[in-house]
């Protein structure tokens, strides 16, 4: 398949200007307390894909991504190198405060600054008051097109469809924009806009492996109700696998990737096209190891092995809670024994497991907590995140705990799922005992095998008695109770590993 970025052609723009966008990544590595302990640094595929399509329709578009920055100064540096009529900044709730500060420096420069973005579409008047000009709601590639046309024509910019502007200290909402029907008519995303070889070159120091993102539909048709799905929402459109070979085939041979991560939300819903897709893979010999995130309820187990083949080497599983109760009132849609059979397979089968945990969901108990160490105990996976529930603005979780919230996820300590941002049932303390209690279980799994298991059964024992005798009494003025057992009833599986911060669960 040719790449249209290859050859970028206006749509008839005659002799005006074209219009000069400058997109910005705030993030930044240094700044994020959780990334600086990990590896997972991809550029943003949003960013990429409208640089893409805004330049196959003749705009001239920059990237300005911060990931390796050490401060922003080079904001300013390239607004005045560049001078873009626009600069749209991509946002996400951590970095609030410095793509305001970026909004607030375009618009001193002469810039029209717009924000897009999870974090803007969930709550775009913050960013309207902090100094943007516009937010564009969803999907941002037509959008973004047709704003920067408005602005070099210095007409209305507000009735373009998917823009919000603020009227006092109201939203004035243009029409909504449709979604992008043929996902496969994108552009591949322009990956040279950004610094590419220094997001690999990274990887490979610390994997030995060329690693990129990539992307094969957008949306999710499910309903989990803490989860905040900002731009494409519950819509599902997918690339067919012939698209998603050309990326792949693409980034093997410009970038010689040979390891990618699926970043849909739940990769391969339908049986047809993942077996299209495997089997492309394994014919192509494209070379390519990979990771996808997975819903329990969907993952082909019977596929395993094609999956296998074709470069699988690791899942990470959505389990979230060993209670049932909790995952029904989750909506999650997901039974126990789908987890355990998915994780029998997945251990049988030899690939990699990375669990999502979640705890201090509403309704939950410390019968339910006990529950999913339980499970955690049984399973061992190798990697995993326990992270104490987050309500984020525009989930139904938000609205359920909506007058009992304590604080905003908008710093880096309470990202990550470290805090407690609601009158829970339980005191934040408890949450982060428990959270401990996780990492000492997987300690011990990993020291299976390793040290005498009778020393492992008393180590074990101990720190039920400290749960019990001490920290409950301390944390809850009344001794725990443990329903979780210990000794033969855990079967010894692979050691899971460090644990990691909650990044998004398919
Ligand atoms: C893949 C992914 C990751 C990957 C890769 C991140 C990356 N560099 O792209 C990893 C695992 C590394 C990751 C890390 C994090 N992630 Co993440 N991630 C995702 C995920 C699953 C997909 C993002 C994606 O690539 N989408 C595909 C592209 C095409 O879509 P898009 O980025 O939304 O962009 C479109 C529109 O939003 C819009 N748009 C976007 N930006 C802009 C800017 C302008 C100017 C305009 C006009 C339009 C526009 O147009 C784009 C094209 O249509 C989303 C969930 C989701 N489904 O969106 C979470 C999500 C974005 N991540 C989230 C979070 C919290 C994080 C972390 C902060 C977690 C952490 N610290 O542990 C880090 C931040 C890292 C970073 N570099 O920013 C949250 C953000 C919530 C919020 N309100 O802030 C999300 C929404 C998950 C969730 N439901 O909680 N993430
Ligand atoms: S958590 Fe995963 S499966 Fe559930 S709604 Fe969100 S993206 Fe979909």
């Amino acid at each position: 398949m040719a790449d249209p970025t290859a050859a970028p052609h206006g749509l008839g723009r005659g002799s005006r200007e074209s219009p000069r966008v400058l997109l910005v990544d705030p993030y930044m590595a240094r700044k994020d307390p959780m990334e600086r302990k990990l590896v997972e640094l991809y550029p943003s595929l949003g960013l990429l894909q409208l640089g893409a399509y805004l330049r196959q329709r003749g705009v001239k578009v920059e990237v300005l991504d911060l990931t390796f920055e050490r401060d922003a100064r080079a904001v300013r540096r390239r607004i005045r190198s560049f001078s873009p009529h626009l600069v749209g900044v991509h946002t996400k709730t951590l970095m609030r405060e410095r793509s305001l500060a970026i909004g607030r420096e375009a618009r001193e420069l002469g810039a029209y600054a717009v924000a897009g973005g999870p974090d803007a579409v969930t709550d775009p008047l913050a960013y309207l008051h902090g100094g943007f000009d516009s937010v564009v709601l969803g999907e941002g590639e037509a959008t973004l097109t047709e704003l920067a046309d408005r602005i070099v024509e210095k007409t209305d910019p507000e009735s373009v469809p998917g823009v919000v502007v603020r009227r006092g200290e109201r939203l004035a909402r243009a029409p909504a924009r449709p979604f992008l029907r043929d996902l496969d008519a994108l552009p591949l995303p322009a990956w040279d806009l950004v610094d590419m070889e220094g997001y690999l070159s990274r990887w490979q120091k610390q994997t030995g492996e060329r690693r990129s993102a990539v992307l094969t539909s957008r949306g999710c048709p499910f309903d989990c109700s803490w989860c905040s799905k900002p731009a494409f929402g519950r819509t599902f459109r997918q690339q067919s696998p012939g698209r998603v070979i050309a990326e792949l085939r693409a980034l093997v041979d410009r970038y010689c990737v040979d390891y990618v991560r699926f970043c849909d939300d739940v990769f391969g819903i339908h049986r047809g096209w993942l077996e299209e897709l495997l089997g492309r893979m394994v014919s192509d010999e494209l070379g390519i190891r990979f990771e996808c995130l997975a819903r329990v309820d969907l993952l082909k187990t019977d596929l395993l092995q094609s999956m296998r083949s074709a470069g699988l080497a690791r899942v990470y599983v959505g389990v979230e809670s060993g209670s049932q109760k909790m995952l029904d009132l989750m909506n999650r849609g997901t039974r126990l024994t789908q987890v355990e059979r998915v994780a029998a397979a997945l251990r049988e089968e030899g690939v990699r497991q990375f669990w999502f945990l979640m705890l201090g969901y509403p309704g939950e108990t410390l019968e339910d907590i006990e529950a999913t160490l339980r499970l955690f105990r049984r399973f061992s996976p190798e990697e995993y995140s326990v992270s104490i529930a987050t309500p984020v603005p525009g989930t139904r979780f938000h609205e359920l705990v909506r007058d009992r919230l304590r604080g905003r996820p908008n710093s880096g300590a309470q990202n990550g799922g470290k805090a407690l941002l609601y009158e829970a049932a339980y005191p934040e303390a408890l949450y982060r005992w428990e959270q401990a209690r996780f990492h000492w279980e997987a300690a011990m799994g990993k020291a299976r095998g390793r040290l005498p298991a009778e020393l492992l059964d008393r180590l074990g024992r101990a720190a039920d008695q400290l749960h019990e005798r001490v920290a409950s009494p301390i944390l809850l003025g009344r001794p725990g109770r443990l329903t979780s057992e210990r000794g033969s009833s855990a079967p010894s599986v692979n050691p899971p590993r460090s644990p990691v911060p909650e990044t998004p669960s398919g």
